[in-house]
């Protein structure tokens, strides 16, 4: 009998089905975030700092200076992370000879990337860039006091909308446009309500143009503070929750934007009770939005277990959102993006009618005995034999591939 044979019966006394769980797992397609890959700069010519409170610390070796090179980098990477994924790119990511601006920018300044995932089989989300511009360094974009800005970016909101659907009508899977924007006050504002009156006024005439759903999802996603706009963040979790809730598009939970304490696993089955769809970008505050690579922590494995626990696998986007350049960016995307499988896996290998059950029946010490016995299951066996039969590396070949390929990009500067 094999290590796996063993394991899928010691899950089995239990009533878990393990093939079950592994089909299921296959089917989850995780968005992995073009912007792990080259410290959130992107290919516009101002780039170097990305500004809007948004900062990757660090300076490893190997950051991809080009499209080319963030596609290779890319390929590696979904080529160590068993099944089938997305790619989740910025505006600022566009592919062209000439600088665009962000009022100009087309469909066809994104054609390499479209033709590249078509290639790779991969799905593309997308988000507009308000950050990282002369026209957002005042922390100020869609609820700017300045109504020329504000149409600025209803501008680029409006075409990054036409982008997504473009790439969803290409890639026959719909493309999620993620709407964050900076805006908020360094000190106490007078006119907290004003401000929240033009950024909604802004996102009603972004979002006025009608798209097929088909192709692409609005979503808006709320902060809790940024550098440089700690005392007031005018698209707040109240202000997004109530729009998006009214105007039926996604919202985004970002796990870094709430107060530290706050459980983020726990607001998924209350937010999807008004929402149809979830976004979530999945990140690892620390201390504050410092958007850690993800490890297989509690944060992550209650988070996938409500995912599962709930039935909301269905209708959340499973986005990732860190940034680290201390280390290799290539090993963050990979082991990151799978230690969000792993919490998924475990999620799917848990006795849940058993546990629900006994809740159901207040026997929480059962509950309680459950959980943790569970503990103490093979689910590393689980996630060998899902790896292999994907065909990607586990453990020490793993480490192997990450640090064989971090050491071919030394020529990088
Ligand atoms: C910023 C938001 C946002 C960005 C990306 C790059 O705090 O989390 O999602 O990280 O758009
Ligand atoms: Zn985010």
């Amino acid at each position: 009998m094999t290590a796996f044979d063993s394991a899928r019966n010691q899950f089995a006394d239990w009533g878990v089905d393990v093939e079950a769980a592994l089909a299921r797992l296959e089917t989850i397609a995780i968005s992995v975030h073009c912007w792990q890959g080259d410290d959130v700069v992107g290919f516009e010519a101002r780039s170097g700092q990305s500004g809007g409170g948004i900062q990757a610390t660090g300076n490893h070796p190997g950051r991809a200076r080009t499209p080319d090179e963030l596609r290779a980098d890319l390929e590696f990477a979904y080529a160590n992370i068993p099944g089938a994924h997305r790619l989740n790119l910025h505006a600022m990511y566009l592919d062209t000879a000439k600088p665009v601006e962000r009022d100009a920018i087309e469909f066809q300044h994104f054609i390499p990337w479209v033709d590249w995932a078509k290639d790779q089989n991969i799905g593309l989300d997308f988000n507009p860039t308000f950050f990282a511009h002369a026209k957002a360094d005042d922390n100020l974009t869609l609820s700017h006091p300045d109504a020329g800005i504000r149409d600025f970016w209803i501008e680029h909101g409006r075409r990054s909308r036409d982008i997504a659907a473009q790439m969803g009508r290409a890639l026959g899977t719909p493309c999620v446009n993620n709407i964050w924007v900076p805006d908020g006050y360094k000190d106490v504002p007078i006119d907290r309500m004003a401000a929240r009156i033009r950024l909604e006024a802004a996102l009603d005439r972004m979002l006025a143009p009608p798209q097929d759903k088909a192709h692409m999802l609005d979503a808006v996603e709320s902060k809790l503070f940024g550098i440089g706009v700690e005392a007031c963040t005018v698209g707040s979790h109240e202000f997004y929750l109530g729009y998006a809730i009214r105007k039926q598009i996604l919202l985004c939970l970002d796990m870094g934007h709430f107060h530290p304490t706050e459980n983020i696993a726990d607001k998924l089955s209350a937010v999807s009770l008004s929402l149809d769809e979830i976004l979530l970008h999945v990140s690892r505050p620390m201390r504050w939005d410092s958007d850690h690579v993800i490890l297989l922590n509690d944060d992550i494995l209650t988070m996938a277990q409500e995912l599962v626990s709930a039935n909301l696998l269905g209708r959340t986007h499973i986005g990732l959102d860190f940034f680290d350049a201390t280390i290799s960016r290539t090993a963050a995307w990979v082991i990151g993006t799978r230690n969000m499988q792993k919490a998924l896996l475990r999620a799917l290998l848990l006795p849940l009618d058993r546990l629900k059950a006994a809740e159901t029946a207040l026997d929480h010490t059962t509950r309680f005995m459950l959980t943790e016995e569970f503990k103490d299951l093979p689910f590393g066996t689980i996630w060998e034999e899902f790896c292999a039969r994907l065909d990607v590396p586990a453990g020490l070949g793993l480490m192997k591939e990450l640090e064989s390929y971090q050491a071919s990009l030394g020529g990088r500067a």
